[in-house]
């Protein structure tokens, strides 16, 4: 399998930490949705991080139909999602608050470095901001008082995802989110950039 994308993009580095965690080889290719613009359409013409090329070669896009697809190929034991319905429930709740904040993460990063200054749009930015907020409030009451990880001993993805989103705004936007305002949210992510999966994977 391939892997498209360079880390800088939490979608992109939640699906190689995946792969890690779920010991499925794979080959990674750092290829930018802005600089490499050519080389990547060539590969997926909708250029979007991360990409996958399967190993019968089929190009699948989207981080969440991508793990969907790399649940399928593990046993039990190895998948990131918890088996109980009430746990799996609660998980697509904490996965989807933090696809949330990465994308109003994103959409303020495109909004300062890829829009002119005099056609910037405060109202806009006014309201992802405070969506932003909404997301780490409540992800930080998902994590707050829990042992190591969300789900039990070892870390799924709820706790991948949720890691991933924090250090890319904590990196992208560090005036907006603060570990003073967020502890429960630092520690997991102390936890986590402290494993091997997510350190092999630094953000680019
Ligand atoms: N919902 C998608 C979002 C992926 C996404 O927006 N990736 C950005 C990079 S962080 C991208 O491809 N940007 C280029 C573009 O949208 O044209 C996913 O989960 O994979």
């Amino acid at each position: 399998m391939r892997l498209i994308g360079m880390l800088d993009s939490p979608y992109v580095r939640r699906v190689g930490i995946s792969l890690k965690a779920m010991a499925l080889p794979f080959e990674h290719q750092p290829l930018s949705v802005f600089r490499d613009f050519d080389t990547f359409a060539a590969i997926n013409p909708i250029v979007k991080a991360p990409t996958l090329v399967t190993d019968d070669g089929s190009v699948l896009l989207d981080s969440t139909l991508i793990l969907e697809y790399l649940e399928r190929l593990v046993p039990p034991e190895r998948r990131l999602t918890p088996s109980d319905i009430h746990d799996h429930i609660r998980s697509q709740r904490v996965i989807g608050l933090a696809l949330a904040a990465s994308e109003k993460t994103v959409q303020i990063v495109y909004e300062f470095n890829l829009r002119p200054v005099e056609k910037q749009h405060q109202p806009w930015i006014d309201r992802v901001k405070g969506q932003l907020s909404s997301a780490y409030d409540l992800l930080e009451a998902e994590f707050a008082d829990i042992g190591n990880w969300r789900f039990g001993s070892r870390p799924l993805q709820a706790d991948i995802t949720t890691a991933v989103a924090w250090r890319f705004t904590r990196d992208a936007l560090p005036q907006f989110v603060s570990a003073t305002d967020y502890p429960a949210l630092a520690a997991l992510s102390q936890r986590a950039e402290a494993l091997c999966e997510f350190l092999t994977l630094p953000p680019d």
